[in-house]
């Protein structure tokens, strides 16, 4: 009663906004900030209930990612740093639109019996609270606090502003019983980079190593926890630009969406940046895509885009993994069979697929969004999954990182600095730097820069792995998305009926051509993809789908 009473004060504060039907959708609830009050209130209700029925440490993290700075949204991180189970989903979608506190107080009284949950009068469970650097942050955190605070037995604890990946990687960490401050991440990061540096083989050094790297920090918060990490490291050289401290906006003709669908360099880089290494990272720092200018332009790039990070990931994975497996020296005994396995979607450009299925690699492809990514490559040994709009990381499992663990111990005591001693010490850390819970920008561009110091590679030596097929990116407004239904990992339309084949139709017409169509997880559009083998092709193959949808 208690409880019943706490809620009715507290929720009749949060009226949902009118007219308005919110779904949690690929990544949280996203909308303009000020409708978000009330589903702010009531994702810190789910994220108690939610630490309750799991007895663990949950995430909230309040951020829109790379949308306008007016928008803002929530999402949650479930114990082990993931994304909240897609079980929860319904339950979110109709805490976020039950009409009055009454509706609200019934479904979650039908929801916590449902479901088993109680308060055991022990210790109280934990929810953390991270957002980005967008104004309406901290209203919002309030708002998620009054709704933690209303289910008897959650607290809340406030982070700061932090970056999505950071978050989650708290949340996994204290899960963990491990040091979960901003200060262990900087040190998790840093420490497993300059181990990753010291192993770098002498022979391999590029005789003019390029230490230097240019930052496009989207006016996020990406930049600004680069340039603290930077100070730790004392290999690179890191300028970053577009830190949001300069007067830029988030987001705004900056950042890694801006510059993978644009094709064309951020605010505050041109001619004066030919050849450098660059690269741009997304509003809340887990999304990351490479780029260079080059030679007699100002504007347009020559994009670096997740595929490629993919494919550099798992060229470096697969090589350490076959070191690892080379069985000469005696007294090495046992080997571990390690399934590698590459997960992408149908964004991923088709001349990518190709090259990691001439690796020898398992490529699978998921619908679009990290949670579906992020399942398959928890299948594997070593998964490796990427966005071509540069989300992405690479899971380890645990019995493969003990058996690391085990074998390195052991390789200590009978050849001490052999190779393969150095191969298992370098997945080691590469599982240390490279974020476990989701991708995150930072931890990954210092794998991008070791492994290309590794390698010896300028950015132009790993943009010719292969070369991109051409393709373009369209959206449709439509009345309802929900008219379009995908199968087969969204490759095919089975809705309306006939829209697939015409389609086909138009796509036979192009040589290398491809194209699908997918309702938006996060806009009220439908996305239109195509590729052909010039980009002439691909513009008009995608205009004339564009037709069909329209
Ligand atoms: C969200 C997803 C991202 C996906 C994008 C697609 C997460 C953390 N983020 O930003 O992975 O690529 O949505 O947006 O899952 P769309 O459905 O509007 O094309
Ligand atoms: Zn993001």
């Amino acid at each position: 009663e208690e409880q019943q009473s706490l809620l009715l004060n507290c929720s009749s504060r949060f009226p949902p906004p009118q007219g308005v039907k919110l779904s949690y959708g690929t990544a949280g609830f996203r909308a303009h900030a000020s409708l978000l009050q009330s589903t702010v209130y009531r994702v810190g209700i789910l994220a108690a209930l939610r630490s309750l029925k799991t007895h663990s440490v949950i995430g909230l993290m309040i951020t829109a990612s790379h949308n306008k700075v007016s928008d803002n949204g929530v999402k949650i991180a479930d114990p082990n740093g993931g994304m909240l189970s897609q079980q929860w989903e319904p339950f979110a979608d109709a805490l976020a639109n039950a009409p009055s506190p009454q509706d609200l107080i019934r479904l979650i009284s039908e929801f916590v019996e449902k479901e088993n949950i109680s308060f055991d009068g022990g210790r109280p469970v934990e929810v953390l609270l991270g957002r980005d650097t967008r104004p309406s942050g901290d209203s919002l955190l309030k708002a998620a606090t009054e709704g933690i605070t209303s289910i008897v037995g959650a607290v809340a604890i406030d982070m700061g502003i932090l970056t999505t990946p950071q978050l989650h990687w708290m949340v996994h960490a204290r899960n963990k019983a491990l040091g979960a401050l901003e200060h262990d991440y900087f040190e998790q990061l840093s420490s497993s980079f300059r181990c990753l540096m010291d192993l770098i083989p002498m022979g391999s050094k590029s005789k003019e190593p390029n230490n230097n790297l240019v930052v496009d920090g989207a006016n996020g918060v990406g930049g600004v926890k680069l340039q603290i990490l930077e100070k730790l490291l004392n290999s690179l050289v890191i300028e970053v630009r577009n830190t949001g401290k300069d007067g830029g906006v988030l987001n705004e003709g900056v950042g890694a969406d801006y510059v993978q669908k644009e094709k064309v360099v951020p605010r505050s880089f041109g001619s004066n940046d030919v050849g450098k290494r660059c690269v741009s990272l997304d509003g809340d720092a887990d999304r990351l895509v490479y780029f260079s200018v080059p030679p007699g332009s100002s504007t347009k790039i020559d994009l670096v885009d997740g595929d490629k990070i993919l494919s550099l990931f798992a060229l470096f994975i697969k090589e350490q993994l076959s070191i690892l497996n080379e069985k000469e020296a005696k007294n090495e005994k046992g080997s571990y069979e390690a399934r590698l396995g590459v997960v992408q979607t149908a964004y991923a450009n088709g001349a990518s697929t190709d090259y990691l299925k001439q690796l020898g690699l398992e490529v699978i492809l998921t619908p679009t969004g990290v949670k579906y990514l992020h399942e398959k490559a928890a299948e594997f040994d070593v998964g490796i999954y990427f966005e071509a709009n540069g989300h992405g990381t690479i899971l380890f499992s645990e019995s493969f990182i003990c058996w690391l663990e085990a074998r390195n111990n052991e390789l200590c005591s009978v050849s001490k600095g052999s190779e393969r001693q150095k191969a298992a010490l370098r997945l080691l850390a590469v599982s240390k730097l490279i974020n476990q819970a989701v991708g995150d920008a930072l931890g990954g561009l210092l794998l991008v820069e070791v492994i290309l110091q590794h390698l010896g590679w300028s950015i132009h030596r790993w943009n010719e792995l292969y070369e991109d097929l051409p393709s373009r990116q369209l959206k449709v407004k439509v009345e309802d998305r929900t008219a379009v239904v995908t199968a087969n990992a969204e490759t095919v339309a089975v809705r309306p009926p006939g829209i697939q084949e015409a389609i086909n139709s138009e796509t036979a017409k192009y040589h290398q051509g491809r194209s699908f169509i997918r309702p938006s997880g996060t806009e009220d559009v439908i996305r239109v993809y195509a590729e052909a083998s010039t980009q002439e092709a691909a513009d008009r193959l995608a205009n004339s789908v564009t037709k069909i949808v329209d």
